[in-house]
């Protein structure tokens, strides 16, 4: 150990989930590189607090894991694994990472599995703790553009997605003829109309879902339709640059919602087939469309890889969304909640003193 002692530093972080408008679905070779370019809303309210405490030497037994995990105050050994092949992975970056043993204590601002990506906001909290850490081993801090690329790198090895959730409002993510990198995300330019947009998340089902997102990815090789999905992709991603540049709302909404079906299509052409899309997720697809045709209200629906809705609409419709939300609920029955969300700034750190 050649290093700066890192024994007992804690740094914690919040980072928030993301929404794709262009889906990341398929990887390339390599660990956790993209098939094709993705662009995320950042989400507000959704989002994961990580605490990363650096176990002093002293206090750790040859039993002592190299990893311990508290969620919301409960060992939750289920979690590790995940951890455990992301810090390997990031080891390599990151060597001293060997050297010690860490215990993370996390919570979540909503409840597990409700069709948000934990993975998403929980690996970019983590990653951005371990910048933090290299920081101190380093013993010099990064610029403010190599620190949040160096976040968007790390978080990018815990779960692909992860890397476009330390921007604030939209990310882009995978690298194209004219912008970006398979390593990490960057910061997007959009207008004013998104940086307040509202994403209100219907959740018809809660549960598990029946086949991971790893899984799904892994079914994209070999796809009947990979190539032209990717190609799909790409062009979508161009003019989802361009639109949420100029603030066209209706070209992209229409653009996201073909987007959602395209990833579910991709999961119901795979071999196996599968169908995360529940009655009741068609059942609020048509109501959504329903009342956009009838009433003009620029509402528009994505799908992440499960059965949950995000509805995207601006600031300045929201009470006319929130009496719809209300109706949509009673024709979607008991079990339905809303989950109600909007763009936000991204990640933050707390300060030492006050820390839980
Ligand atoms: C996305 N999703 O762009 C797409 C759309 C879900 C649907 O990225 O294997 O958890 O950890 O890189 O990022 C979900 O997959 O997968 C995902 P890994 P990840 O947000």
């Amino acid at each position: 150990m050649t290093h700066k002692k890192l024994d007992g530093l804690k740094f914690t972080w919040w980072a928030p989930s993301n929404i794709a408008l262009v889906k990341y679905w398929g990887k390339k070779e390599g660990h956790q590189l993209p098939a094709n370019p993705s662009v995320s809303l950042t989400l507000n309210e959704s989002k994961t607090r990580v605490e990363l405490n650096v176990l002093k030497t002293e206090e750790c037994s040859q039993n002592t894991p190299w990893i311990d995990l508290y969620f919301s105050g409960k060992k939750m050994p289920s979690f590790i694994p995940k951890i455990e092949k992301f810090f390997k992975h990031a080891s390599e970056e990151l060597p001293f990472l060997n050297d010690y043993k860490f215990l993370l204590k996390t919570e979540n601002t909503f409840p597990h599995s409700a069709g948000i990506a934990s993975s998403a906001s929980s690996m970019a909290a983590l990653a951005l703790n371990l910048v933090e850490l290299e920081q101190t081993v380093k013993g010099h801090n990064f610029s403010e553009t190599e620190f949040w690329q160096r976040a968007s790198f790390l978080a990018r090895m815990g779960s692909g997605s992860a890397c476009r959730s330390v921007f604030p409002h939209a990310a882009s993510w995978g690298e194209t003829d004219n912008f970006g990198s398979d390593l990490f995300a960057e910061r997007v330019e959009c207008h004013p109309i998104f940086k307040s947009m509202y994403d209100s998340i219907v959740v018809v089902n809660a549960s598990e879902k029946k086949v991971s997102s790893r899984a799904g990815h892994g079914l994209m090789n070999d796809h009947f339709y990979g190539k032209a999905r990717y190609h799909h992709a790409l062009t979508n991603w161009h003019h989802s640059i361009e639109w949420l540049k100029d603030g066209s709302w209706d070209n992209l909404g229409n653009l996201v919602e073909e987007e959602a079906l395209s990833l579910h299509a991709m999961m119901m052409t795979s071999r196996p087939g599968y169908i995360l899309m529940e009655p009741q997720t068609i059942t609020a697809i048509h109501l959504v469309r329903e009342y956009r045709y009838r009433t003009g209200v620029p509402l528009y629906f994505t799908l992440d890889a499960g059965p949950n809705l995000h509805l995207l609409y601006p600031e300045e419709y929201r009470a006319d969304v929130s009496k719809f939300l209300v109706d949509l609920k009673d024709q979607l029955g008991a079990n339905v909640s809303i989950i109600d969300d909007k763009v936000g700034t991204g990640p933050y750190r707390i300060k030492e003193k006050e820390q839980l």
